[in-house]
């Protein structure tokens, strides 16, 4: 009986309407995890600004949910772009810096428009292997491109509000800026070192202008909140390459619990679906699993870790700063591919005009 009294004392701390005390607080979890975009809007008149960076990091190969080694595919996985008849050069450690501002802007309380520019920096490790055939490594080469990616542009729509409960759609168009051209110097099985065009993975765009849509769902209930979204990426054009990227599916969904207005702490889990690439670029005729438009795609499962601040007086009031942390927990590739090891987000937001910033309490 103490013991229950004890927690029911606890609970009504715990969901004791302190928020409701603090009527000018802005709260951490008014914002989804950093990793999601477009998970809010904003009033009229109101502005954001973002600067997020994310390094990704990818390590080893997989086929389907197997591990395979470097030996493996050199001996037993047929080189499409032939001869040699296998592949000779395996892509063994991808490291992937993407620094991505972003501006948001709300017309009026229904529509808020949003663009994204991201600037990339691929590193990827590959070992070369000697001669037309066996699994004698010859040397080791570091391909690297850096430029800016595709612009995207979208506009989000408030669907449903009641304060606690928020819906909202997204429609979107991702831009063709980035190149797909970006050459580097290789190590081939023979000891040459040309430079070529890199393979599909290395370039900075798609180079096609693709659709995005995407539905987010929020509740807000005392001290915890939940989210979900579900986003496509569709790509409907070839590019001036003669390929087209594979489509990308999304879903994810986070619980968030905030002790105090000014702190959010977040689990996410995310699953995400990308098609093979269709068509084929002639330029990328090097004995390597990133030059088979088979061997891109596939499905990826994350877990996250997120935490979001926010600043509540001064100079500080309003100032976002979140940190997220994600690993796979499952991966099924179109390979051979290399796999995700983990990414960490951190970012920076602040909005400013309109009125009483009610999207972001
Ligand atoms: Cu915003």
């Amino acid at each position: 009986m103490r013991l229950f009294t004890t927690v029911s004392a606890l609970a009504l701390a715990i969901s004791a309407p302190a928020l409701a005390h603090e009527p000018d607080a802005i709260r951490a979890d008014g914002h989804a995890p950093i990793g999601v975009m477009g998970d809010h809007t904003h009033e009229a008149g109101e502005w954001m600004f973002s600067y997020r960076f994310m390094r990704m990091e990818m390590e080893g190969n997989r086929i389907g949910t197997r591990g395979v080694t470097p030996a493996e595919i050199v001996t037993s996985v047929a080189n499409v772009n032939g001869p040699p008849a296998t592949l000779r050069v395996v892509p063994t450690d991808m490291t992937m810096d993407m620094h991505m501002l972003g501006a948001m802007y709300a017309p009026n309380d229904r529509v808020t428009v949003m663009m994204m520019v991201n600037y990339l920096q691929n590193e990827m490790i590959h070992t070369t292997f000697a001669g037309m055939m066996g699994a004698s490594e010859l040397g080791r080469f570091t391909t690297r491109s850096e430029g800016f990616g595709d612009v995207k542009l979208s506009a989000l729509f408030g669907v449903v509000d009641t304060g606690q409960t928020r819906l909202n759609l997204q429609a979107g168009l991702s831009l063709p800026t980035g190149s797909t051209g970006e050459r580097a110097r290789v190590l081939t099985p023979m000891g040459t070192t040309p430079t070529l065009v890199m393979p599909y993975p290395m370039q900075l765009g798609t180079g096609s202008y693709d659709p995005m849509l995407a539905a987010t769902l929020t509740h807000q209930a005392g001290h915890w909140t939940f989210g979900g979204q579900a986003s496509a990426t569709l790509r409907v054009q070839d590019n001036d390459s003669g390929y087209r990227v594979g489509d990308v599916a999304h879903v994810t969904s986070w619980a968030g619990w905030s002790p105090m207005p000014s702190w959010a702490f977040f689990g996410r889990l995310e699953a995400r679906s990308q098609g093979m690439t269709h068509g084929f670029d002639a330029r990328f005729a090097a004995p390597v699993q990133t030059a088979n438009p088979a061997f891109l795609g596939g499905d990826t499962v994350l877990a996250s870790l997120g935490v979001n601040w926010v600043g509540q007086s001064g100079a500080l009031r309003g100032q976002r700063i979140a940190a997220e942390l994600s690993r796979p927990v499952y991966q099924d590739l179109n390979g051979p591919q290399m796999e995700r090891d983990w990414a960490l987000t951190l970012g920076w937001q602040y909005a400013w005009g309109g009125g009483q910033q009610r999207h972001h309490n």
